[in-house]
């Protein structure tokens, strides 16, 4: 049906059927496929103890951080459990998003039966579960961020394992250019003629090395998430990294380097996970990658708030920047949306609005539900603009509009189907 549509509560109707009926690609996140074992997080457990619950538990109890670390993994849940949802009002992101979860699987959330919630997890079936959770969050596939320094990831790439087709790999190479002294003897111990000082064979042999990874994991794009400081170009082990090895093989394999910038890591180590912080970082060094390397791509994020307008305009001047995602502190309702508005307004539709990071399975359930409410929301907004000018836009239209947001912009700037 190719209704053509004025009124705005028409067009929030079909914008609203149409973010509904689009199945989303999810350009990152850190949970896996079946094959990876214990590696994917799932269940009520997992979600209670997501980092981001852990560090507003933290804000309220005086227990020393190591006894928490201690405690089992139900006992964490618990304790989150009794903190944020018994003894205060749920009503961050986080929190609530656990309660989307359990409401999206029709488990009564009036209750707040802890153990009932358990016991509805210890039913299901992991494979069969992945299909529920991929159905109910309206996810086609998923980008995993995979690190091949992970001593618990690596192995299950070199034994070869079943593949999952909605499970997509990105190359993490976090490992290499954060801390390269740390990874060149391990590069070493993997057949890789590698030398601290860059002598010998050095670049050839981390070209062969990504090669090698991006084939084994037939990986979508290369990733790094970058300090604030983060400065291109720069005479230091990650500057000759980044230009001698990565930008040349992102060229010649046809896979693009996404970076997140603007991560303080462990502000607060005892909070492990949850103790990374936030800074603005330098739009310099995406203008500089983006004019210098015009045939490389580049996927962005940046993790400041203060980083977004000035990330919109340089994605203004550069088709070879895409612009991704409310990464991590970003994703929270206000944010999104002002974020949302400010790139629609700066780019149109050439952008990815949104990933997950979901690092527990059924986190994506939440972060799509949320995230398609606010981007539909602002993309009904520009279209009743539209209309008040006498445009007259369809319901085709409209659903080609969202199928790209959701989907179609990340795999053409891959070059991959348009
Ligand atoms: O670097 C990243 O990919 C971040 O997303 C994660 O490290 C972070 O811990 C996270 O889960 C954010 O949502
Ligand atoms: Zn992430």
């Amino acid at each position: 049906m190719n209704t053509v549509c004025s009124a705005k509560t028409a067009i929030r109707e079909i914008v609203f059927r149409a973010m509904a009926d689009t199945k989303v690609t999810d350009v990152h996140t850190h949970i896996y496929s079946e094959g990876f074992g214990p590696l994917l997080l799932w269940g009520i457990d997992e979600i209670l103890t997501y980092h981001y619950l852990v560090a507003e538990t933290m804000r309220w109890i005086e227990m020393p951080y190591e006894e928490f670390w201690a405690l089992s993994k139900p006992a964490q849940a618990d304790l989150v459990w009794q903190t944020l949802f018994t003894q205060h009002s749920p009503y961050s992101e986080a929190c609530r998003g656990v309660l989307t979860v359990l409401q999206k699987l029709g488990l009564d959330v009036s209750s707040r039966d802890l153990e009932s919630y358990r016991a509805f997890f210890r039913r299901q079936s992991v494979g069969g579960y992945i299909d529920r959770v991929f159905e109910l969050a309206g996810v086609e596939s998923v980008v995993m961020t995979n690190d091949p320094f992970d001593d618990l990831e690596r192995p299950v790439w070199l034994g070869g394992r079943e593949r999952d087709p909605r499970f997509h790999a990105a190359l993490r190479i976090d490992g290499l250019l954060n801390s390269w002294e740390a990874a060149c003897p391990r590069l070493r111990d993997w057949g890789y003629d590698v030398r601290e000082d860059f002598g010998g064979q050095t670049c050839p042999e981390v070209r062969r090395f990504l090669r090698e990874w991006i084939e084994r994991m037939d990986a979508l794009y290369m990733a790094v998430s970058l300090p604030p400081s983060f400065a291109f170009p720069e005479d230091s082990a990650r500057g000759r990294l980044i230009e001698s090895c990565v930008l040349p093989v992102s060229r010649e394999e046809k896979v693009p380097f996404a970076l997140m910038i603007g991560v303080k890591k462990l502000v607060n180590p005892q909070l492990r996970l949850a103790g990374d912080s936030v800074g603005k970082g330098s739009i310099e060094a995406v203008e500089y990658l983006c004019a210098n390397y015009p045939d490389n791509k580049f996927l962005i994020t940046m993790l400041s708030r203060e980083n977004q307008h000035e990330l919109c305009v340089a994605a203004r001047k550069f088709r070879n920047l895409m612009v991704f995602g409310c990464w991590w502190f970003l994703n929270n309702p206000s944010l999104i949306e002002e974020m949302t508005r400010m790139r629609f307004e700066l780019l149109g539709e050439s952008v990815i609005p949104q990933h997950s990071d979901a690092r527990v399975l059924d986190q994506l359930v939440y972060k799509w539900a949320h995230s398609r409410r606010i981007i539909g929301d602002v993309l009904a907004d520009k279209y009743a603009d539209l209309a008040a000018t006498g445009w007259k836009i369809s319901e085709d239209e409209i659903r080609r509009d969202v199928a790209d947001l959701l989907g179609r912009n990340f795999w053409r700037f891959l070059g991959i189907r348009g």
